[in-house]
């Protein structure tokens, strides 16, 4: 299978981190691509262009970081992380929500980090952030539950997302206030899935 990816789509780093938990990387190619670029490596394989993109063997494009979850969590067996029957779902319900706020998230960035000041909607930013809060807040609150032991695949989109808010968003604090979240990001931070996969960026 092949993986497209960028170093910096924490979409794409959650399933990268996915790969690595449930001993799939032996399968997968990884292969870097620009995204917003008419020369894009994915392109051939999703004319849209976004990442991640899995492409099976078979040829079919996986795309949307939920389906490939749930693609590769069916493929792992055994070694798939977020359990079985009823919890198996509530796991890909958090998993959705937090994917979700990583959309909403990832809005807010481009509409800061890539327009500029002037062109900029006071109204939009102020929206994406007032969500973002909510979202994170409603994190904080489910520490004491879905956010606890053992790792499902809503953790590794919340870290990948926290993250990217830390390198690229900096002053977008998600952890102000929000002490549980910021300890709970502080110990995976040393998942060696988390590791391997940081972004490198010039
Ligand atoms: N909902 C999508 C979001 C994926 C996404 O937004 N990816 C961004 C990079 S973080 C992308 O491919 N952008 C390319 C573009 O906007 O053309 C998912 O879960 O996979």
């Amino acid at each position: 299978m092949k993986l497209f990816f960028t170093q910096r789509s924490p979409f794409a780093r959650k399933i990268r981190m996915l790969a690595r938990l449930t001993d799939q990387i032996g399968d997968i190619e990884e292969i870097e691509t620009t995204v917003r670029d008419p020369d894009a490596p994915v392109l051939p394989y999703n004319p849209t262009g976004k990442v991640p993109t899995l492409v099976l063997d078979n040829g079919t494009a996986l795309s949307e970081s939920l389906l490939i979850t749930t693609y590769l969590e069916e493929r792992a067996g055994p070694r798939a992380i977020n359990g079985t029957g009823d919890q198996r779902w509530a796991a890909f319900a958090f998993d959705a929500f937090v994917t979700a706020t990583a959309d909403n998230v990832a809005w807010l960035f481009r509409e800061r980090n890539m327009k500029e000041a002037d062109k900029q909607s006071p109204t939009f930013l102020e929206l994406e952030r007032g969500r973002a809060k909510r979202n994170y807040d409603a994190l904080e609150a489910a520490l004491d539950t879905d956010l606890g032991d053992p790792v499902r695949t809503a953790h590794l989109m919340a870290a990948s997302l926290f993250g990217f808010v830390d390198l690229f968003m900096e002053d977008e604090t998600w952890h102000q206030n929000r002490p549980k979240l910021l300890a709970w990001y502080q110990r995976f931070e040393e998942n060696p899935a988390f590791q391997e996969t940081m972004p490198i960026v010039s």
